[in-house]
């Protein structure tokens, strides 16, 4: 750690260092042996999260790189104490996947008073002062939404109406705000498409069942179920089963993140449609990593490819997938 600790507290990080970017430099090479990276991980509330987990966890290993790693179990406070705790511990980096959106600027602001520069990993902060974090790497969720809302239009092109019931992941949550807000700016220009109730179910899929549950009391007629992720879309399944109803038929459903679970979903037909999210970041957040601690520039947003899946797509692509 404390080799680069000058830079830091210099809060020159963002300035590129002529001659100081030696090369990749991989453990043994001189390089990566004493850098030592802060996690806070959100928690472990799905099969995105859990791969996500071990993509970081598994690409820091693999380069040597010390990761102290905490799990929040969802709660901000929490994140908020792990990220105290790496400040105090004088760690190199510190990264994070904020749980919510609002809330950072006052731990942020101490990270950056101590000199550690902050990486955000998967989700935003809605903070105005961008000085507070160095990079964010993740994906598009506005972008995630509209590929749901565009398959959503097509499936229904024929329809005279369609009612929705949307599963929104955590309450505050920067995929929970913009999977919805991309999804109704494209179904929003056609007044056939109502979404008839929307409730978080946390991004579980206990709370998805739960919550489909519930609404499947009040609404059901229901033509199709949007889930800002696989688990919750799994819980439906259980719930719109248990209702005597087929999904995938009677009710449609779409939903975000092609883990395993929900691809076989799909390949088996309880799933109409899955829009990609990937949590392999790992190799990406050992990269910026480096680049920060040689006091190189790194891109402020770096946005992670993905695709989407149909359900013959989903036969295809399983025997392959990782995780
Ligand atoms: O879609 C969901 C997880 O932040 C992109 O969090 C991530 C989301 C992911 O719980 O399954």
């Amino acid at each position: 750690m404390k080799r680069f600790a000058p830079i830091a507290a210099a809060g020159a990080l963002l300035v590129a260092l002529a001659g100081c970017a030696g090369g990749d430099a991989g453990p043994g090479a001189g390089g990566d042996d004493d850098i030592v990276v802060g996690f806070a991980q959100v928690g472990a509330e799905s099969g995105w999260r859990t791969a996500n987990t071990k993509s970081i966890q598994g690409a820091f290993e693999e380069a040597g790189i010390e990761l102290k790693f905490s799990d929040a179990q969802q709660k901000q406070e929490n994140q908020i104490k792990a990220i105290r705790s790496y400040i105090q511990q004088q760690v190199d980096v510190i990264a994070f996947s904020p749980v919510v959106e609002s809330g950072w600027d006052t731990v942020l602001k101490e990270a950056k008073d101590a000199g550690i520069p902050v990486v955000l990993t998967d989700r935003a902060v809605d903070s105005k002062d961008d000085s507070l974090y160095v990079s964010f790497l993740g994906s598009d969720f506005i972008e995630e939404g509209k590929k749901a809302g565009e398959w959503v239009v097509q499936e229904f092109a024929d329809a005279d109406s369609v009612k929705i019931v949307q599963l929104e992941g955590t309450t505050g949550a920067a995929p929970a705000n913009d999977r919805a807000e991309g999804f109704a700016d494209v179904i929003g220009a056609d007044p056939k498409f109502e979404i008839v109730a929307s409730q978080t179910g946390d991004f579980t899929r206990s709370g998805g069942k739960q919550v489909m549950e519930a609404l499947l009391k009040s609404n059901p007629d229901v033509d199709l179920v949007y889930a800002h992720n696989d688990d919750m879309g799994l819980g439906a399944i259980e719930a719109i089963e248990a209702a005597g109803l087929v999904p995938g038929q009677d009710i449609k459903i779409v939903t975000v993140d092609a883990v395993k679970d929900g691809m076989q979903a799909l390949a088996d037909g309880k799933i109409n449609f899955i829009v990609e999210c990937s949590p392999l970041l790992g190799e990406q957040l050992v990269d910026i990593v480096r680049k920060v601690v040689a006091g190189e520039e790194v891109e402020k947003r770096i946005v992670t490819e993905e695709t989407t899946f149909t359900q013959e797509q989903a036969v295809e692509a399983l025997p392959d997938r990782q995780y």
